[in-house]
């Protein structure tokens, strides 16, 4: 091979590495024969067995497992010690947020999984990418230990910055159908958003702590209905990853029947999305095994810190009972290796 055709296959492959170039996500995107036609047409998509079934179910077990090594009484087998006193902290929309949980082995192995990263590098046409330190999702079904998790339908992107964004996934763990616990989306309200925002701005706003969220009120809710959006809840198998549009309004709900339901958030965007500031904030939260929100340039980070009833946990823990070995791969999705010296 010439040097000649080296270069220009280089130059080809960075600009276009799978041959459509990044997700628009504006309804203009050509046809991808893949999960993209339903992701840039709905807002969200199944990326079936991004992770094969058996190792989703060893994650699983790993799951239950890290729940158990509390030490504080849940078993897995036994529905009836499913209970905040003998559970770590878990938020009731399922969210465990401390303990160094981000930076589990387990975690990192769900978000370096191959199917995971690679559903990323065609989203984005790069295979430079940061990925998010996000909170783990444990819904067990019959609670009545902890407050009901009502519908907070949501956007998690700034509503004054229009377009797409960032693109959200969690791989689900178990099996979820209809009745189980998971996400709920807004059909193709993606596409709506600036629509919304324009003719919505001077409505009364839901509060929030970090301005890449936005929440809907009643009459948000109404507004989407009268545009002929319907809410779906998206079913998947272990090991399929869920994908969405940070503008696409979401929640979750919790399970109606016997399943629960586990997931692992992993969102990516491309490491030149991100500034040198977001890469340095990213390698802090990571070298102190904090936690992030869905964002992967690290806005905002969380602390291990877990508060029960309101003093901090006797159970908390600094660092991950099992540190994560990364691959060259993975530890390229830290951001750290693209910080300048
Ligand atoms: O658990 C889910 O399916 C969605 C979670 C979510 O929307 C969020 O944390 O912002
Ligand atoms: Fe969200």
């Amino acid at each position: 091979m010439s040097t000649t055709t080296t270069i220009t296959e280089t130059v080809q492959s960075n600009l276009n590495l799978h041959g459509f170039g990044r997700m628009r996500m504006d309804g203009t995107d050509r046809h991808f024969g893949d999960f993209r036609d339903e992701l840039t047409r709905n807002g969200y998509a199944v990326v079936k067995g991004a992770i094969p079934r058996e190792r989703a179910l060893q994650y699983a077990d790993r799951m239950y497992s890290w729940l158990e090594n509390f030490k504080l009484g849940f078993d897995r087998n036994d529905p009836s010690t499913v209970h905040k006193d003998k559970l770590p902290v878990i938020n009731e929309k399922g969210m465990c947020l401390h303990y160094g949980l981000a930076h589990e082995d387990f975690v990192w192995s769900v978000r370096s999984e191959p199917g995971v990263i690679g559903a990323f590098e065609k989203i984005y046409d790069d295979e430079d990418l940061i990925v998010s330190f996000d909170a783990v999702n444990f819904q067990f079904p019959s609670r009545t230990d902890i407050a009901p998790n009502k519908p907070w339908p949501h956007q998690d992107q700034d509503p004054e910055k229009h377009g797409f964004r960032c693109m959200q996934g969690l791989v689900n763990i178990l099996p979820n159908g209809p009745e189980d616990g998971g996400l709920i989306v807004c059909k193709g309200a993606h596409l709506l958003s600036e629509q919304f925002h324009r003719e919505m701005a001077g409505e009364e706003r839901i509060p929030a702590w970090t301005n890449e969220w936005f929440g809907f009120t009643e009459r948000g809710m109404k507004w989407l209905e009268d545009h002929g959006c319907e809410w779906e809840k998206v079913c998947a198998e272990p090991g399929d990853l869920i994908l969405w549009d940070s503008r696409a309004p979401h929640y979750n709900v919790s399970p109606k029947n016997s399943q629960a339901r586990f997931a692992i958030y992993t969102c990516f965007m491309p490491v030149a999305d991100a500034t040198q500031e977001d890469l340095q904030r990213k390698k802090d939260a990571f070298d102190r095994r904090v936690g992030t929100t869905h964002w992967p340039n690290a806005k905002h980070s969380g602390s291990n810190v877990a508060k029960r009833d309101g003093v901090d946990d006797l159970h908390n823990r600094e660092v991950p009972v099992m540190e994560p070995v990364l691959s060259e791969r993975a530890f390229k999705l830290t951001g750290i290796p693209y910080l300048k010296a």
